[in-house]
């Protein structure tokens, strides 16, 4: 029998959108190929030497000829890079309702971990239908995350994180590959993905290794490594309260100007590795350094209970800064209400001033 596929499954909710762009490229690509030809072989056959043809008069140009062959190309390019642009925006516009998933990689292997707190090693066992985010980063050299069947693949760096989004659309199993060369063992660094139904999933999570939750995870690390006693409500230091801090932008002292910096993955991160790159304003730089004495997989989980305590409705009316959210990072000389010389405490999470 034929088994000779020339893509791998399709299975995921942006796959045909990719495969359409693919074969479309590959048509337009052999027509011209197969047109070009037809005419080298037809002009060579037509006037070759001995032909008794008429060569008085050769045209030295053709207003319609040259319209025709940069129209037509135009049109063409035109609906390739209409249709990339709508793929590329799909790809970097994750749904709404995707389950983030942390993912961690190193020589050799790849390490994931659920919300609900199962780990996972080279596998991932996900719910069809139901949208994912991985959020990736690499704890050596730069790996790649690919899924072929998903028709995604996305770079996986050391000291920054990339994400990715995909649908499963379809139960199976399907191959997850690194594909960026990382060593000795880069050919083994990979596993399966593991599309269930939702029952199927469900009854997969609840078996054994129940444990914590991402977010419980990240609690617990939270006071193991100090962080509570300075950051905590009986903090007897002067730190700012994280409670509500992801997402928002945060008063950055950059010499005597303050300067308002999206509080994302990066920033959280940041702050923890490298606490002087970035001081909020207001505040002594007295955080200490924790590169080096946090894994990639405990720095994850501390952000997601940065984030998860995020959720909470922030306490007190005037929480809410009075800058323009939605500007993100911009010089805060002409802020309304924002007294440089005040700790931004009063201003910010009045809650906290002590
Ligand atoms: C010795 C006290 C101390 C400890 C311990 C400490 N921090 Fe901090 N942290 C601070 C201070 C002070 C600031 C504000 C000045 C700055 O940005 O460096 C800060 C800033 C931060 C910020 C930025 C907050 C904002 O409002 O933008 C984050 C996030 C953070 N710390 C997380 C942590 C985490 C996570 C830990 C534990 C792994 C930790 N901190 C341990 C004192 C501390
Ligand atoms: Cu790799």
């Amino acid at each position: 029998m034929w088994n000779f596929p020339i893509l791998p499954e399709s299975a995921s909710s942006v796959a045909p959108d990719y495969d359409f762009a693919f074969w479309y490229e590959v048509a337009v690509g052999v027509f011209f190929t197969l047109f070009v030809l037809v005419l080298v072989l037809g002009l060579a056959n037509r006037y070759r030497r001995g032909r008794q043809v008429d060569r008085s008069h050769p045209p030295t140009h053709s207003l319609k000829l040259e319209a025709l062959w940069i129209g037509v190309p135009l049109v063409i390019a035109m609906s390739m890079f209409g249709i990339s642009a709508v793929l590329y925006i799909k790809q970097f516009s994750p749904p709404g309702d995707a389950v983030e998933i942390p993912v961690v990689g190193k020589q050799w292997m790849w390490k994931l971990q659920h919300p609900e707190g199962k780990k996972e090693i080279n596998e991932l066992h996900l719910p069809v239908g139901q949208a994912v985010r991985l959020k990736m980063i690499s704890q050596d050299v730069i790996h790649s995350f690919f899924i072929p069947a998903f028709r995604v693949k996305q770079d996986v760096l050391p000291g920054r994180y990339t994400e990715m989004w995909f649908r499963p659309t379809k139960i199976g199993r399907y191959r997850l590959f690194c594909t960026e060369y990382c060593g000795t063992d880069h050919s083994v660094m990979g596993g399966w993905v593991e599309v269930m139904s939702q029952a199927d999933y469900e009854r997969w999570l609840a078996t054994e290794q129940a444990g914590e939750s991402l977010v419980e995870e990240g609690r617990r690390l939270f006071v193991l490594n100090h962080c509570a006693g300075c950051h905590g409500e009986n903090a007897t230091v002067q730190a700012p309260r994280l409670e509500g801090v992801y997402g928002r932008p945060v008063p950055i002292q950059v010499g005597d100007r303050v300067e308002f910096v999206q509080a994302d993955d990066r920033y959280i991160r940041d702050s923890i590795l490298l606490p002087k790159s970035q001081v909020v304003a207001g505040y002594q730089p007295i955080m200490p350094s924790y590169q080096g004495q946090l894994s990639e997989e405990d720095l994850l989980k501390i952000i997601a209970y940065i984030k998860a305590i995020g959720n909470r409705p922030a306490p007190g009316p005037a929480a809410q800064p009075q800058y323009d959210a939605d500007r993100g990072i911009q010089p805060a000389v002409e802020v309304p209400g924002y007294d440089v010389d005040k700790p931004p405490g009063a201003t910010l999470l009045p809650e906290q001033t002590r």
